[in-house]
């Protein structure tokens, strides 16, 4: 501050020092987590909000005592920045991002830094990246994965953007992060949305995850006729091995909670899954990019499903399913007969979702490091397992690995499974228990380890009925039309890839 004579009066001009590493925009309480675990690792962090009572709230309850100073306009919050400044936005996606970046761009300096940590779509990151790099600003949009206690005690980090960023925000983001055996849950990611579409994939994956634990249950249930007490001890049993994962454990917890009445509050719960959408971005990325990413699709399904609760409700009392309901054969078998499902068709997922990554890479000139994002997937987020491990494994020994199945470790593993697998879908389709995951995850399974497929009467059809052609199977690339029926004539329609 400084104090200069004017008339008769003393005005008090602003004089902020630059103190802080970066800043950080949005203290609902992922931002504040991320302040304060940000300042448990050494680093001064300047906090402002657009309500700004909020910034004051702050600092003197959650960050009172901390060395976190806050700021009440964008210019004070600039002006505090040491440099190169580095501005993370953790807002509502959408809108609110662009209106402050917009309102950044002016206050800023070339090299300076901006980080977009919502759960922004990959398709606006790429756009705020190129244009923010025309105004020689550099622009991360990072997923953020974790939830409060992530963002408080190590979230998984996932950033992607301008890599001339990356020296800058290196030490900050992997200190803050997660770490799996002591290596940070955070690397570069890779170009412009990259970090986004790989958070969109992250939580396509979860949607899978959650919904084969599901299926399991289900199975468990209503096939094997089971109590919440010893579908707990199951899930329990599990997370001590391959399937050693957050999602099974905390399933396993859920399944034996009993409420105040002492009941089992999971059964009291209505069966109508809710969604936020990043399960269906997903499934759009693979229909868009033509990757069968089938497993992340039908989970996206099955909570529509699910959601058409009354409709079920009536058509449970007219649609006849299967008399026989029970599985009658020997219960601990069948039991792991369900784990091996569960764990191949977790193995076809990631293999899938791996897929829509390379294809992804390949569209937008990505250099990804797929290693990499198994690492920051192996801590910190709601997917974390010890199975992310072996992906890294995986990818460390070849990183041109083309498909997870074709890993040796995956490899084995599927074929262990694979007996128990088709058992319990089999067994599944029999009692009437709806199992889209495990079911398209076989399919799936099956139609990539297929040489033949039946897609020649696909082509056969499409050149009958609209003279789409067809290449021959001992000349590809060369396309053909037939008269089929004599009365069509001899002209193909233009060839095209549906
Ligand atoms: P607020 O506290 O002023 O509402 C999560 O909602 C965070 O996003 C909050 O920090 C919130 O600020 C901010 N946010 C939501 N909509 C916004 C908008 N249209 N403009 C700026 N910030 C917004």
């Amino acid at each position: 501050m400084g104090n200069v004579p004017c008339r008769s009066k003393t005005v008090t001009i602003q004089k902020w020092e630059p103190v802080a590493d970066i800043a950080l925009i949005g203290l609902a309480v992922m931002g504040q987590n991320l302040i304060l675990n940000m300042n448990d690792h050494g680093f001064v962090v300047c906090a402002y909000n657009r309500t700004t009572e909020k910034v004051d709230n702050f600092l003197a309850n959650e960050a009172k005592g901390t060395k976190v100073v806050g700021a009440h306009s964008l210019q004070e919050m600039v002006a505090k920045l040491k440099k190169p400044r580095r501005i993370m936005i953790l807002v509502k996606a959408g809108k609110p991002v662009d209106s402050f970046i917009d309102q950044l761009v002016p206050l800023l300096d070339k090299g300076d830094i901006i980080i977009d940590g919502g759960n922004s779509e990959y398709q606006d990151s790429r756009r705020r990246c190129l244009a923010l790099a025309e105004k020689n600003l550099l622009f991360i949009g990072s997923g953020v994965s974790g939830g409060e206690e992530g963002a408080r005690y190590g979230p998984s980090l996932m950033p992607g953007g301008n890599k001339d960023a990356w020296p800058h925000i290196k030490e900050i983001f992997q200190s803050i992060c997660a770490k799996s055996n002591g290596e940070p849950c955070c690397d570069w990611v890779g170009g412009d949305g990259a970090g986004h579409f790989v958070k969109m994939v992250h939580n396509g994956i979860e949607y899978g995850d959650m919904q084969l634990i599901c299926e399991a249950y289900h199975i468990m249930k209503s096939a094997l006729g089971m109590d919440n007490e010893k579908m707990s001890e199951v899930f329990d049993e599990w997370n001590k091995g391959e399937l050693d994962s957050f999602l099974i454990e905390i399933t396993a917890n859920i399944l034996k909670f009993k409420d105040d009445s002492g009941e089992f509050l999971v059964e009291k719960i209505r069966d109508a899954a809710g969604q936020k959408g990043t399960g269906k971005w997903t499934a759009i990325s693979g229909l868009e990019y033509g990757t069968p990413v089938t497993l992340i699709a039908e989970s996206v399904f099955a909570r529509c499903l699910s959601a058409l609760k009354d409709e079920r409700v009536k058509a449970s009392k007219e649609l006849e399913g299967p008399r026989e309901v029970r599985y009658q054969g020997d219960q601990q078998e069948f039991i792991e007969s369900i784990r091996k499902a569960l764990y191949a068709s977790k193995i076809v997922s990631y293999a899938q979702g791996f897929m829509l990554l390379r294809e992804a890479a390949s569209e937008f000139n990505w250099k990804l490091n797929y290693g990499g994002i198994a690492l920051m997937w192996r801590g910190g987020c709601i997917i974390r397992s010890v199975f992310l491990g072996k992906i890294k494994a995986a990818f460390d020994k070849d990183p041109g690995l083309n498909n997870l199945l074709l890993d040796d470790f995956f490899k084995k593993a599927v074929t262990e499974c694979q007996a128990g697998w088709r058992q319990v879908v089999a067994n599944a389709v029999l009692l009437g228990i709806p199992t889209p995951a495990f079911s398209t995850a076989l399919a799936f399974y099956d139609g990539y380890r297929s040489g033949t497929l039946p897609a020649n009467l696909i082509q056969a059809q499409r050149d009958y009925f609209g003279a789409h052609t067809y290449e021959l199977a001992d000349s590809p690339g060369k396309f053909h039309h037939t008269n089929w029926t004599g009365t069509g004539g001899n002209v193909s329609a233009s060839t095209y890839q549906a």
